[in-house]
């Protein structure tokens, strides 16, 4: 009956697709979850960080059907390594959790030998090693680890992607999403990234005034808190070298087609470090402090990358 109600919803509602998230994560139909596995270490705040951006959650083996699966990948690329897992101490010292709440008590997973051990009382984060078993280790290592996310049912599925805050602008062509938690400008451009789009780059007058209106519908739903919500960083920057602005893909902001500059920029402003590009509400560039975190602009292209299905599942499976 469950297969059937979901032919039934994949004929009559082509957006809404069962299962659908990103392409670069793995579906198994055992655990009902996505899966990737991050290759390049990372400590565990910025792990962590990482799934979370990505829509998805830093695995934990909290069932053993996870587990299993947890090692299935592991043995496929990293049997030798110890990964990441979900389960930290960070708050208070020797209270184990899964990020998702899951004590550490309840899940099925046995310790590595003479762990867990708390040396120099400075392990506070969990690894899960190709054997199946865990220790404790510093939150400051970096290590490789995986990400996943629950099936939860159906999910819609735009030309922009899952994400429904990306919306496609008909005059550009392109997808936008204006963020309106702050970052500063390398989260900000991870947090793009994650989401398979970059920091946006303006290719045109005509793109400007999309931002410009995009940046005025979002205004009013900036968080709370002391930041700067005059400007949103997007993508351009100087490296470090004064006023030789380019955008992240390399062009000067003339060859990428838009360099208008508000009245007074670039300026600098002191105490000086401005070397990374926002936009204005009026849709004029400006030069910014690389680290204060504003709201930022992520663009990407329209189409199938920007989201994928899961296996499709018939009346007769
Ligand atoms: C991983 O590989 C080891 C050795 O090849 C094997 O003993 C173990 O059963 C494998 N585990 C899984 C979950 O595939
Ligand atoms: C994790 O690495 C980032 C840089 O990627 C750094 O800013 C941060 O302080 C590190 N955090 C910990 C807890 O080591
Ligand atoms: C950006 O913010 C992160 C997280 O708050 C911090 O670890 C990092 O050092 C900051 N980077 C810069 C350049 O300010
Ligand atoms: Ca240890
Ligand atoms: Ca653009
Ligand atoms: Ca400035």
């Amino acid at each position: 009956m469950k297969s059937c109600l979901k032919y039934f919803t994949l004929l009559f509602s082509l957006y809404f697709t069962e299962g659908a998230f990103r392409c670069d994560y793995t579906y198994s139909s055992k655990t009902q979850t996505w899966f990737k596995l991050v290759s390049l270490p990372a400590n565990f705040t910025d792990a962590r960080l990482r799934c979370t951006l990505e829509g998805a959650v830093l695995a934990s083996p909290t069932t053993p059907e996870i587990l299993a699966e947890m090692r299935t990948i592991m043995n496929r690329s990293y049997p030798e390594y110890e990964i990441f897992t979900g389960i930290h101490a960070i708050f208070s010292p020797g209270d184990f959790n899964a990020i998702e709440g899951t004590p550490l008590s309840k899940l099925p997973v046995p310790w590595a030998k003479n762990e867990p051990d708390n040396k120099d009382n400075n392990e506070r984060c969990i690894t899960l090693n190709g054997n199946g078993d865990l220790a404790d280790r510093r939150c400051e290592e970096t290590r490789p680890y995986i990400c996943y996310h629950a099936e939860s049912g159906q999910a819609e599925v735009s030309q922009c992607g899952i994400d429904p805050e990306y919306y496609l602008d008909k005059r550009t062509n392109k997808c936008y999403k204006f963020h309106t938690v702050p970052r500063n400008f390398s989260r900000a451009f991870m947090a793009c990234a994650a989401e398979g789009a970059h920091l946006a780059i303006v290719n045109s007058n005509l793109e400007a005034t999309v931002l410009k209106d995009l940046y005025g519908r979002s205004i009013g739903r900036m968080v709370q808190g002391d930041f700067q919500k005059d400007y949103a960083f997007i993508g351009f920057h100087d490296w470090g070298e004064l006023w030789d602005f380019r955008t992240i893909h390399g062009q000067t902001l003339k060859e990428a087609g838009y360099n208008k500059f508000g009245p007074n920029d670039p300026n600098n402003q002191p105490p000086g470090g401005e070397s990374c590009g926002s936009i204005d509400r009026n849709g004029v560039l400006n030069d910014f402090h690389c680290d204060r975190p504003v709201g930022f602009i992520c663009e990407k292209s329209p189409g199938p990358l920007s989201g994928c299905q899961a296996p499709v599942y018939g009346p007769d499976n």
